[in-house]
């Protein structure tokens, strides 16, 4: 019998990397996709399948993680052996702007998830995984981080994540569900949304080689992240779901840079050249020509940004067997070679 996966949030970066991942393992996949006023199945669009194919393995259907209607019925619909919860406001900055909004999505969400599993008696079939993150930790307790650390979130987001976080444990002790939490650290890849750092560096450094952008405008440059490849990720989700126990892993590399050693090795792969002036907020990066390239703005600050990640992933490492393949450089010359065949192909 082919194993049956529902993925919420299907349409985001880690939603299209996983969907390509379970397919590959021959899963029947089931996304769930929320209406937009404009088309937002672009990651998963190559892997669209026609819903008149009788044997189809990869079907999308209509819902939203903040109405429990739909997430109860397309769970009892799809009876599926594994969930994987990915939907999210996912933005930190924005969750500042949003924050009842991100509590009811990113908090509840899980819950309704679970009470939907426990609701069509499924405890004994289906597995669930929920999309915890490193920003949980937030003013860090610890140097790096660990399952045991303690959580100290600084957004709305880290506060509403630490619900869903502590709802997958509540409802695997009390009604044995499979449930897990993975801690993921930060992951970019080409298809990352485009208002997240990574990708904003990358895309407008390659604009501004290429005489298409002037300047890149950002906020916090000091902050430190540990920056891993999705794909990878999303390859330890599934991992995560297939041991013995249900439990709680720490996904990182273990490797942390800079926003701005970030974009210095960014420039670097480029051949461009950025001469550093200034101190804090006045900092700027020129150009060979002296024209200044980058600059702060005040509204890329949050009211509260966590300046440290840096993960310990030994347990996963260990117990799942897995390591991250890529790393910082393959993963910005992946990123960078995406932008180029944008801008080479796009009108
Ligand atoms: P993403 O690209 O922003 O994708 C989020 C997904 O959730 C999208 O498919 C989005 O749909 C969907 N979504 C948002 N609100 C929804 C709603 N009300 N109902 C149904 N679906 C909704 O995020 P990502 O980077 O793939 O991350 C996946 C998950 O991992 C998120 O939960 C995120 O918080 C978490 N996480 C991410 C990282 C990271 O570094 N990427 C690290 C740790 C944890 P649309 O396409 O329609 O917007
Ligand atoms: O790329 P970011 O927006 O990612 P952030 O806030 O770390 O959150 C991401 O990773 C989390 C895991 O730790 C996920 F849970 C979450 O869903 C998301 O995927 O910002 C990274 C850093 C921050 O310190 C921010 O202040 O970059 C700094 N930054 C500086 N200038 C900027 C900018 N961030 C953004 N988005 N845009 C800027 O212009």
């Amino acid at each position: 019998m082919k194993k049956t996966a529902l993925i919420f949030g299907i349409t985001g970066q880690d939603g299209s990397y996983l969907a390509e991942i379970l397919l590959k393992k021959n899963y029947i996949v089931h996304g769930v996709k929320r209406r937009s006023s404009s088309m937002n199945t672009s990651r998963v669009d190559h892997i669209y399948q026609d819903p008149h194919d009788k044997n189809y393995k990869f079907r999308l259907h209509y819902g939203d993680i903040t109405d429990s209607s739909s997430v109860s019925s397309v769970i009892e619909k799809t009876k599926p052996n594994e969930i994987y919860n990915l939907a999210a406001q996912s933005h930190v900055a924005v969750s500042f702007e949003v924050p009842e909004y991100t509590a009811n999505a990113d908090a509840l969400g899980a819950l309704r998830i679970l009470e939907a599993i426990k609701f069509h008696k499924l405890e004994k079939k289906t597995k669930f995984y929920q999309a915890g993150t490193s920003e949980m930790y937030g003013k860090v307790q610890k140097v790096p981080q660990d399952e045991k650390t303690q959580f100290y979130p600084l957004s709305p987001y880290g506060v509403a994540k630490l619900y869903a976080h502590w709802i997958t444990k509540n409802y695997r002790e009390a009604y044995k569900i499979f449930a897990c939490n993975g801690i993921l650290f930060n992951h970019e890849s080409p298809r990352r949304g485009e208002t997240f750092v990574t990708k904003k560096i990358v895309s407008a450094l390659c604009k501004i080689k290429e005489g298409k952008q002037k300047k890149l405008f950002l906020g916090n440059l000091n902050a430190k992240r540990d920056w891993g490849h999705a794909r990878d990720y999303c390859y330890a989700m599934w991992k995560i779901l297939q041991q013995k126990k249900p439990d709680d892993y720490v996904i990182a590399t273990g490797i942390q840079y800079s926003i701005k050693q970030f974009i210095n090795i960014t420039a670097k792969k480029l051949k461009m050249k950025i001469k550093w002036k200034g101190k804090g907020f006045n900092e700027k990066g020129f150009n060979e020509k002296g024209y200044p390239i980058i600059q702060c703005d005040k509204n890329y600050f949050r009211p509260l940004d966590v300046n440290t990640l840096l993960g310990n992933s030994k347990k996963a490492r260990r117990n799942l067997k897995w390591k991250p393949r890529e790393n910082i450089d393959s993963l910005i010359e992946e990123m960078i070679k995406f932008e180029y065949f944008h801008l080479q192909n796009d009108k």
